[in-house]
């Protein structure tokens, strides 16, 4: 019998993690740019996350961190990690698959035509170090879900259409196993910064997914040229509950309504600007967190970064939130500092799939012993620390491989080690 859960695949933050400051128009990244980062302790804090929602009885899983230096993009481009410009170096060096809300854009069975899971791979075509990710997520997702009877894992679409997976993708619905209405948020401008998913895109991935209940949202250009670069900066969904800022979307009030039309238990809770401001939104990450329905029955909890609850007015909101009657219960602060500093929150880590586990390759579900088995193995080989002015310097790099290899291993996933 088919159990579908929701299961929280996350991107175990790989052993090159490092502030190059890569992504224009995402606040954190630029401010924290040529600073020191701390692999090893990243990676640790990314495990503390899926143990703590391993422990509130939640699914967990885990993708591997891809293939750095990315040699054969280098080589495509016509140069090398040792000859290429800072600039591409850094690129082909990033450790940004660790967010794994960006890998790809998910209709689960309940939502689509032929009644499996389907998953489009993102193209990321935006980011320059972003932009050639996809060739070994597709190939993980290929492996994780590549039962033809459950899922269907699909390429890119083509660019030019820039396509940012689940981060500008909500899914509304009464219980995870029902039929939902499945949000797709573009941008179409961002005033100074780049609008990173494009509408042909998402009526593409739509299309690619079989989703049979869709809506197109326009992210707000205020929200964008903030620095909401993905819709999950200022919105999250869980089964019928929105969470959203006030200033998010374009047109809101048309948006609640055609949702309510299509979902009539949608619950919204719009956070109102004059209690928390678009900036501190942003700058504590309120809205990346993981809104997860509780399996003990005592509603929502919202996983929320540690910075959420230092920051004042957010944490204030977020009081009089749980202390009223409504569906979100509990708060639980995780710390993912090293990942936030490069703009990635409790949310961008992980990459929802609603499915049933047996359907899942196991070597990508987690389990305490397994996470114990990670943790030792990052402590053992993950870089202490990188500047981004070591990144030219064989003999890191070389480690940054042979770590990834122990991890692979260890995980009986050397298949990926091509
Ligand atoms: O694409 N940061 C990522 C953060 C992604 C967050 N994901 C979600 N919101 N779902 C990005 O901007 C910074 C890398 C650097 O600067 O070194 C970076 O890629």
């Amino acid at each position: 019998m088919s159990r579908l859960v929701e299961i929280n695949f996350d991107g175990i933050i790989g052993p090159s993690h490092n502030y190059a400051g890569l992504s224009f128009g995402n606040m954190a990244s630029s401010s924290h740019a040529g600073e020191t980062a701390y692999p090893r302790e990243a990676a640790l804090q990314g495990i503390e996350k899926m143990r703590h929602n391993l422990d509130l009885g939640l699914a967990q899983g885990f993708f591997m961190p891809l293939d750095r230096p990315n040699d054969a993009w280098l080589k495509n481009l016509g140069t090398t990690v040792g000859e290429t410009e800072a600039h591409l170096r850094a690129a082909a060096l990033s450790a940004s698959s660790m967010w794994a809300a960006n890998a790809a854009t998910v209709s689960p069975a309940p939502d689509t035509q032929d009644s499996r899971c389907h998953l489009t791979v993102a193209n990321l075509q935006t980011m320059p170090h972003r932009s050639h990710e996809w060739t070994g997520t597709l190939q993980q997702l290929g492996i994780a879900f590549a039962d033809p009877v459950h899922f269907a894992v699909h390429a890119p679409v083509p660019q030019p259409f820039g396509d940012e997976g689940a981060a500008n993708h909500m899914r509304l619905c009464a219980r995870h196993d029902d039929a939902g209405v499945e949000i797709f948020v573009y941008g179409v401008s961002g005033g100074r910064f780049p609008a990173r998913q494009h509408v042909e895109a998402s009526k593409a991935v739509a299309r690619l997914n079989e989703a049979q209940s869709v809506l197109f949202v326009q992210q707000s250009e205020q929200a964008i040229a903030a620095g909401a670069f993905h819709n999950d900066v200022v919105a999250v969904a869980n089964e019928n509950v929105l969470f959203a800022h006030e200033q998010a979307f374009e047109d809101s009030a048309a948006f609640y309504q055609d949702l309510r039309d299509r979902l009539p238990e949608t619950e919204i809770i719009e956070v109102p600007a004059d209690r928390v401001s678009l900036a501190d939104a942003i700058a504590s990450y309120l809205f990346n967190a993981q809104l997860v329905t509780l399996p003990d029955g005592s509603g929502m909890a919202l996983i929320l970064p540690t910075e959420a609850r230092d920051n004042q007015p957010v944490w204030s909101y977020l009081q009089d939130l749980v202390a009223g009657n409504g569906p979100i219960r509990r708060l639980c602060p995780v710390d993912v500092r090293q990942s936030m500093a490069n703009g990635g929150g409790p949310a961008c880590l992980r990459l929802r799939v609603v499915a049933d586990p047996a359907t899942v390759d196991e070597r990508f579900l987690a389990s305490a012993e397994k996470l114990d088995m990670i943790a030792d193995i990052v402590s053992d080989h993950w870089p202490e620390a990188i500047n981004p002015g070591q990144l030219s310097d064989p003999a890191l790099i070389g480690s940054i491989r042979q770590a990834r290899t122990r991890l692979l291993e260890s995980c009986r996933l050397a298949e990926l080690d091509n």
